[in-house]
């Protein structure tokens, strides 16, 4: 067990090592880097596809897919003429920033104001590796029940942004919205809370709004 739990630590300290120089990277060409963590199908890719139609022709946008096995999700950005790599990870269940810098070192994605990685769909293990983002966000659909965040409470705790997507099922799914909201501002008191469907468009101006804040006030931020 000693064993295990040493080489656990030591693997997640070289993450950290890794994704402080990709946050030095990024921090250089000014670029916003937003890591999306939720289970899967809880509309990560749809969302990425709205947001994509929503900011194009406002500024650069490129995608890194992490999945265990396809192209799938970087095909359907690609269709849309953003630039995106797919990771296979082999079967492993969450990103890590080894991966990321590959990605970003061998300029498989070109400079981008905006770089959404899209982790493996997993609501665990994604938490733990820092990827060198500005920010995680944390997707929650409403057919997952509204019990997620305390049941997930790092996932949340660690979350900027709580996105919760499909709203348009909340007719017809039992879904307690503000006993989420609730949750989620006990775990992460100053984050932001946003509701939204791609299927219907609610939300996704608070959305791509917030991207292109917090996109300014990295651009505003001075070079060392
Ligand atoms: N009703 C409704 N369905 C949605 C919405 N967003 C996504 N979906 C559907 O949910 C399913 C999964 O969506 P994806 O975007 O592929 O989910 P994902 O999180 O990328 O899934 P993984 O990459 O497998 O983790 C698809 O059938 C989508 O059409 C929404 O806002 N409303
Ligand atoms: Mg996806």
């Amino acid at each position: 067990l000693t064993a295990t739990v040493d080489l656990r630590k030591r693997v997640l300290e070289e993450n950290e090592r890794q994704a402080a120089r990709l946050r030095s990277r990024f921090r250089g060409t000014r670029t916003l880097v937003v890591n999306l963590i939720s289970s899967p199908g809880s509309g990560k890719t749809t969302l990425l596809e709205a947001t994509v139609r929503g900011l194009s022709g406002r500024l650069r946008m490129a995608v890194i897919e992490g999945d265990i096995a396809t192209e799938r999700d970087a095909e359907r950005l690609r269709a849309l003429g953003v630039p995106a790599h797919q990771i296979l990870t082999g079967g492993a269940c969450h990103l890590d920033a080894r991966q990321i810098g590959r990605v970003i070192d061998e300029r498989m994605i070109p400079e981008a104001n905006v770089l959404f990685i899209e982790n493996v769909g997993n609501l665990i293990c994604p938490t733990s590796y820092d990827l060198g983002e500005d920010f995680k966000v944390a997707l929650l659909s409403v057919p997952e029940g509204d019990d997620k965040p305390f049941k997930y409470p790092a996932t949340f705790a660690q979350a900027a942004i709580t996105l919760i997507t499909k709203v348009d099922l909340l007719p017809h799914v039992r879904f307690d919205l503000e006993a989420v909201r609730r949750q989620v501002s006990t775990l992460r008191p100053d984050g932001e809370f946003l509701v939204t469907s791609s299927a219907t468009g609610e939300g996704m101006a608070a959305w791509t709004g917030l991207l292109e804040t917090r996109l300014a006030e990295k651009v505003a931020i001075p070079r060392e």
